[in-house]
């Protein structure tokens, strides 16, 4: 299938990050099983950092802003295709929300702009079948969650962070935003949201990450 050999083409741009990661999960690194230390704010074993970290396969994706799409497909009503001006043109949509790293840190008062995905969800329709949702990304990275986490007044494909255009390192033009589940959930680089009847794990996911990754449940590893 076209995303497991996607998923190989990633693993092979950063062999030793890939299995350094795949080690840690096999050992269940980082899983202390404690409290946040600041109360109950910080997911338990999460310390808080000031600056925003870079965390990626080491692909910055091109796409000129005139070939640049999204797409909503799969189990829905509706497809969805958004060039950028269509995809700018959609209701406004801001929040402020906190990020969780499985590495550890997290990152408080985020303030995102952009397109919720309850306003996707409202125009695209899932089908009654339709139970997950898989992110994919310019990158060739996938994500997946359930559509339940998906389908929260939180979540959105944010354009902008503090109120300044998304830097590209950090996902730009747009990325996903799922603030309930650590931030390996929150693709980078959308292109295409896919919703499916049947879970099917992504990069991560493939690579020894837990399935849904609740960082309250400490869902670090699989
Ligand atoms: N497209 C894409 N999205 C991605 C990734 C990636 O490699 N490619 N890495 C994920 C991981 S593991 C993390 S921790 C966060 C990091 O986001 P940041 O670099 O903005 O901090 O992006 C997630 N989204
Ligand atoms: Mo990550």
């Amino acid at each position: 299938m076209g995303d497991e050999r996607d998923d190989d083409k990633l693993a092979e741009s950063r062999p030793k990050l890939v299995a350094a990661k795949e080690r840690w999960a096999r050992e269940g690194r980082l899983l202390t099983g404690g409290r946040g230390a600041r109360g109950e704010r910080l997911p338990p074993g999460q310390h808080l950092v000031r600056d925003w970290p870079v965390l990626d396969l080491g692909i910055l994706p091109e796409v000129e802003a005139k070939d640049w799409r999204i797409t909503v497909d799969g189990l829905v009503e509706n497809k969805l295709d958004w060039r950028w001006d269509e995809f700018l043109a959609q209701p406004p949509f801001s929040d402020v929300s906190d990020i969780h790293c499985v590495t550890a840190w997290s990152r408080f008062d985020n303030q995102w702009d952009g397109v919720s995905a309850r306003h996707i969800l409202a125009l695209a329709k899932p089908k009654p079948e339709a139970r997950f949702v898989v992110f994919h990304s310019y990158d060739d990275y996938t994500t997946n969650l359930p559509l339940a986490d998906f389908d929260d007044d939180d979540v959105l494909i944010a354009h902008s962070w503090q109120g300044k255009p998304l830097p590209r390192e950090h996902g730009g033009p747009v990325r996903a935003i799922v603030p309930k589940l650590y931030f390996w959930k929150s693709a980078k680089w959308v292109k295409r949201i896919e919703f499916i009847a049947r879970d099917r794990p992504g990069f991560w996911e493939e690579h020894g990450y837990h399935d849904r990754g609740d960082p309250w449940k400490e869902e670090r590893y699989g």
